[in-house]
C-alpha cells in the first residue's frame, strides 16, 4: 500500500511531536505565531473547513495577502485533503472572476483589504458556494479542532499555482503533496543551506512560486521562522522588516535589488542577513557587484518555474560565478536541446529542459498546453540557456516572444490587446527591452489612428487600469508602420533592437 503522506502534516506536526511547539514559526506586523499556536490554529480550520462543506480535493481559491491566516489557510486546505489555489493579490474583479471560474473553486478565502473585489467577483462566479473573510477564518481557527488529517500520498492532488504562459491566458499547474518535501530537502536544505536559527524574508510574495517556498514551505519545513510583510514589498519597507525581525536569509528578484540600490538604503540596512537568493529574470553580473558591494551579502541566482514548484538551477553560497544561473540543484537533471531534439555542443544555444520530482503533475483542463511543455520526464521551460564550458548555465533569453518582467511573465499579446481598445490606437506590438538597469521592461510601438490624439502617458495609464500594473508598457513609441519580413509578419527582433537603443 502506498504510504501515507500529507505536506500539512510533514511541515507542522515534527515540530510540534518533537519538542518544538515553542519555537517561532511567523513573524511579522501580524504579530508572533509559535509552531504550537500555528499548529493547533491549522487543526482547527482545517476541521472548521470540513464542517462548512469543503470536500477533498475541491479547489478553494486564496486571494490572501502574506499573514499568518494565509498560512493557516493553505496548511489546513491541505490537512483536509481539499486543493488549495493561492492567486496574485495583484488581480482586478475581471482576472479574479475568471480564475475562479477556470478552477471551478467552490470556496474563496480573502483578506480584509481584498473583500470589496472579491464580492464583485463572487457575484460572476456561479459555482462558489461560500467566503471566507477575517470573521469567517477567525471563526474556523477558534472552532473545535480534531486530528483528522485526510489519508494523502505523495501523488495526491495538493495544490495549483497559476501561470501566465505564451497566450497570457492562466494556466494552473497542479502539485503534488510529495513536490513539497522534493523542494525543501533539495534548494531549501542542499543550496540555500537553511537552518533552524533562520529567518527567512521574501520580497516575493506567498501567492508566487517562488514566495510560497521562501515564506512558507522552507522555514517550516526544518523549524526555522518566516517574516511575514502583508504590504506591498518596497524597499525601505523590507529593510526595515529586516532590521526589525532580524531576517537572515532575504529574497529577491534582480528588480527589487536594482530598486534597492535606487532607494539608496544604507550598506548597513541587511545587517544579519546571511545570504541573499534571486529568481524570476537573470541577474545581470553588474547588477549583482553592484548590489553585493554596497550591502555585503551575497546572492545566489537561480531559476524555477511554477511548474517546477521551485528554483532547479542555481548558483551556490561561496561559487557565485556573476552572470550565470549556476549549476543544476541536486535532484534536478537539466538538458539544452536544438529544435530537432538533439542535445547542443557546450557553448551553443538551445532550449532548457528539465526533469525532477518536484515537476506539477499538468495544466488543469489544459491538454495541448500540457502535452507541450510536460513531455514524458522532461519539462521544457522556453527559455534558451548555453552551458559554458565550466560546466555553468547562462539564460539568453526566452525562445517565445513572451517577457518576464520583475519574475512575473507578461505575454505580450495581453498588453497589445489592452491598447488596442482605445479608439486612438490603430495597430500596437510590445517587446521587452532592457531598462537602464538591463531588466527587461516591456515596450509598446502603436500606430496611431488618422485624426485621434494621445499621449505616451495616457496609453500607459490605460493599460495600468485594466491590466495588472507591472504589465504595463514602461515606453510608448509612435511609429508609422512596422519593419516587416518578406512574408510579410513584423519583425520583432527590429522593434526590440530599436526599444534597445
Ligand atoms: O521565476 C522563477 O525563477 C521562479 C523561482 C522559484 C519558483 C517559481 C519561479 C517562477
Amino acid at each position: 500500500m502506498t504510504e501515507a503522506f500529507n505536506a500539512s502534516t510533514y511541515l507542522l506536526d515534527r515540530h510540534v511531536a518533537s519538542g518544538g511547539g515553542d519555537r517561532l514559526a511567523l513573524t511579522g506586523p501580524h504579530g508572533e505565531v509559535s509552531y504550537a499556536r500555528l499548529h493547533d490554529r491549522v487543526r482547527r480550520t482545517a476541521a472548521g473547513l470540513r464542517r462548512a462543506g469543503v470536500q477533498p480535493e475541491q479547489r478553494l481559491l486564496m486571494f490572501m495577502s502574506d499573514t499568518p491566516d494565509f498560512v493557516v489557510v493553505f496548511l489546513a486546505a491541505l490537512r483536509a485533503g481539499a486543493v488549495p489555489v493561492p492567486v496574485s493579490t495583484m488581480l482586478r474583479t475581471e482576472g479574479l472572476v475568471g480564475l475562479l471560474r477556470d478552477s471551478r473553486a467552490r470556496f474563496l478565502a480573502v483578506s480584509a483589504e481584498f473583500g470589496d473585489l472579491a464580492a464583485d467577483a463572487a457575484s460572476g462566479a456561479p459555482e462558489l458556494v461560500a467566503t471566507f473573510g477575517p470573521a469567517e477564518l477567525d471563526a474556523l481557527a477558534h472552532g473545535e479542532p480534531d486530528d483528522e488529517v485526510y489519508p494523502t500520498t505523495e501523488d495526491s492532488p495538493a495544490f495549483w499555482l497559476y501561470t501566465s504562459g505564451t497566450t497570457g491566458k492562466p494556466k494552473a499547474a497542479m502539485h503534488r503533496h510529495g513536490s513539497i518535501r522534493v523542494v525543501c530537502e533539495t534548494y531549501g536544505t542542499q543550496v540555500l543551506g537553511i537552518r533552524r536559527d533562520d529567518r527567512c524574508l521574501s520580497a516575493a510574495k506567498a501567492f508566487f512560486a517562488y514566495g510560497l517556498g521562501n515564506s512558507v514551505l522552507f522555514p517550516l519545513s526544518v523549524g526555522a521562522s518566516a517574516i511575514l510583510e502583508p504590504g506591498p514589498s518596497k524597499p525601505d519597507t523590507i529593510a526595515e522588516r529586516a532590521q526589525k525581525y532580524g531576517a537572515t536569509l532575504f529574497f529577491g528578484g534582480p528588480t527589487f535589488f536594482a530598486n534597492m540600490l535606487r532607494a539608496e538604503l544604507p550598506a548597513d540596512a541587511l545587517p544579519g542577513v546571511r545570504l541573499a537568493a534571486s529568481a524570476g529574470e537573470p541577474l545581470p553580473a553588474e547588477l549583482y557587484q553592484r548590489w553585493t558591494a554596497h550591502f555585503g551579502v551575497d546572492i545566489i541566482d537561480g531559476i524555477g518555474m511554477t511548474e517546477m514548484l521551485h528554483i532547479f538551477l542555481s548558483n551556490r553560497p561561496g561559487a557565485v560565478h556573476p552572470g550565470t544561473t549556476g549549476v543544476a540543484v541536486p535532484g534536478y537533471d537539466l538538458r539544452i536541446l536544438d529544435d530537432q531534439g538533439y542535445e547542443v555542443p557546450v557553448g551553443s544555444p538551445g532550449t532548457l529542459f528539465v526533469r525532477g520530482a518536484s515537476t506539477a503533475t499538468g495544466y488543469w483542463s489544459r491538454y495541448a498546453a500540457s502535452r507541450q511543455v510536460f513531455q514524458g520526464e522532461w519539462l521544457r521551460t522556453g527559455d534558451t540557456y548555453i552551458r559554458d564550458g565550466e560546466g555553468y548555465y547562462r539564460c539568453l533569453g526566452r525562445t517565445d516572444d513572451v517577457l518576464k518582467v520583475s519574475g512575473m511573465w507578461v505575454a505580450p499579446s495581453e498588453v497589445e490587446n489592452r491598447l488596442l481598445t482605445h479608439e486612438a490606437v490603430a495597430q500596437a506590438v510590445v517587446v521587452g527591452a532592457p531598462d537602464a538597469d538591463g531588466l527587461d521592461k516591456p515596450v509598446a510601438f502603436v500606430v496611431p489612428r488618422t485624426g485621434h490624439d494621445v499621449t505616451e502617458d495616457e496609453l500607459i495609464e490605460f493599460c495600468r487600469t485594466a491590466i495588472e500594473s507591472y504589465k504595463r508598457p514602461r515606453r510608448v513609441v509612435f511609429v508609422d508602420a512596422y519593419p516587416t519580413t518578406a512574408t510579410g509578419k513584423i519583425r520583432r527582433v527590429e522593434l526590440r533592437s530599436t526599444a534597445e537603443r
